[in-house]
């Protein structure tokens, strides 16, 4: 499981936004969105490339830290 820290996130909207965006990742599977702790946890069922991550993070409006 991969766990990536996210700056940004304000209300249960910007958690549905990131959890979106994360889940269009070619094999990124059960992505979960912490509000409370501004994290994003997911399983890569296929390795996944942060860098990707990050962009489609950065895309959605929000950081990766
Ligand atoms: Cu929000």
């Amino acid at each position: 499981m991969a766990t990536v820290k996210i700056k940004g996130m304000s209300c249960q909207h910007c958690v549905m936004a990131v959890q979106k965006a994360l889940s269009g990742i070619a094999g990124v599977k059960n992505v979960n969105v912490d509000l409370q702790k501004g994290e994003a946890t997911f399983d890569e069922a296929t390795p996944v490339d942060m860098n990707t991550v990050r962009e489609v993070v950065a895309k959605a409006g929000y950081q990766v830290v």
